[in-house]
């Protein structure tokens, strides 16, 4: 399934400018296991006390899936920032700041280089819980997130042992798994769920960068575009060191043409090979080589918020018109007319019909 950038839609910060418009892009996946899981996750919600919700720090907004805020009710949420190694710490404490602000949602940031940390989640777990009696029943925890974000990964440290399979590919847990930690709490590890209509088309892109959807479902040269023309904006000093760069460029084809004689990626003939660079480019981004990186700010997602409600409007104006365009258009002078005539017919039948059989009696 494809999706297009709506004509208007534009990164909105200090210093990034975004230059796609009317640009398709195929990275929307959402195979038949997780309609599974998402209807699995609503069965088992009534008798969850706590969802897990595991974010990425890198997207806090486009890892964080509108189904579940939908479904979630009153059962606490607790929204972890993981990877955030790989993140750029100014902006990870932006996002806990701005997703505090919802009710009933705590933050944390967690990463697999500080796995003290990670435990201190089974804490927020027993205070946030702490009216059920545990020594009764379980605290029955469910863990989601999107795929690859590191949800199997954060259950073998809370269970101090290898349960659940991990993998640095999407899709790797295909079930959801129930784990007993044996100390009056209960994980569930569910498999990672992206949703069918991504309402944000920066959304896919940053899902791409960041390693939740497969590659077989992504278009490299796509999202590295994407990804190029977003860095040489927001951290230039990091791309100049790590592709030995003297200036950035404005645009970020001239950036992918430098990155790529740097990194040979040419071909016969001296050619830049621009598929080669992109994956380049995407895989260093990825494994947090080029540096700590977010994807997005709270702040560009207010202006593309507002941008998008913008967009709606539009659309339901011009729907609007049409609907009025079609109405009075069955109103127009020509057919006033012959729905007249038709009427009055209809009368003038009636009345014959009741002189006749007035005259047959
Ligand atoms: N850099 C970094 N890598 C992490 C972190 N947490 C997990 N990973 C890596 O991310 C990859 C995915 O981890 P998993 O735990 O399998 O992710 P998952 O969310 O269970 O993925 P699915 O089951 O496919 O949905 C693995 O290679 C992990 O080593 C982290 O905090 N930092
Ligand atoms: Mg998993």
């Amino acid at each position: 399934m494809q999706f297009t950038f709506p004509n208007t839609l534009k990164y909105s910060t200090i210093h990034v400018i975004n230059t796609y418009q009317d640009m398709t892009v195929a990275v929307h996946w959402f195979p038949g296991h997780m309609h599974k899981t998402l209807k699995e996750v609503k069965e088992t919600l009534p008798s969850v006390d706590i969802l897990i919700e595991v974010l990425d720090a890198r997207i806090p907004y486009s890892s964080e899936n509108p189904e579940i805020a939908k479904i979630r009710g009153d059962t606490p949420c607790l929204k972890i920032l993981n990877k955030s190694d790989l993140a750029d710490p100014i902006i990870t404490a932006q996002w806990q700041a701005s997703l505090e602000n919802e009710r009933g949602i705590q933050t944390m940031t967690t990463t697999t280089d500080n796995v003290g940390k990670s435990k201190q989640i089974i804490d927020k777990i027993r205070s946030v819980c702490a009216q059920k009696n545990a020594s009764v029943k379980n605290i029955n925890a469910m863990i989601i997130g999107i795929p690859n974000v590191g949800k199997s990964t954060l259950i073998n440290i809370l269970a101090e042992r290898t349960i659940a399979k991990t993998g640095n590919e999407p899709a790797v847990t295909r079930n959801l798994q129930r784990i007993n930690l044996g100390s009056g709490i209960v994980l569930y590890d569910t498999p990672g769920v992206l949703w069918p209509k991504l309402a944000n088309p920066n959304t896919g892109y940053r899902l791409a960068a960041s390693g939740a959807v497969k590659d077989t479902a992504m278009e490299y040269d796509d999202v590295g575009f994407f990804a190029a023309d977003y860095l040489i904006k927001a951290y230039p000093e990091l791309l100049k060191a790590r592709f030995k760069l003297d200036e950035i460029p404005d645009t970020e084809i001239e950036f992918l043409e430098m990155a790529a004689k740097k990194r040979g990626a040419v071909m016969s003939g001296g050619r830049v090979n621009l598929h080669k660079i992109c994956e380049v480019l995407l895989n260093e981004l990825m494994s947090g080589k080029i540096g700590q990186i977010t994807l997005e700010t709270p702040e560009m997602l207010v202006a593309e918020k507002q941008l998008m409600a913008e967009e709606e409007a539009k659309k339901a104006a011009k729907k609007a018109q049409r609907k009025a365009q079609f109405k009075t258009g069955s109103m127009t002078p020509d057919k006033k007319e012959r729905k007249e005539k038709r009427e009055q017919k209809r009368q003038e039948q009636s009345a014959r019909m009741k002189a006749e059989n007035k005259r047959n009696k």
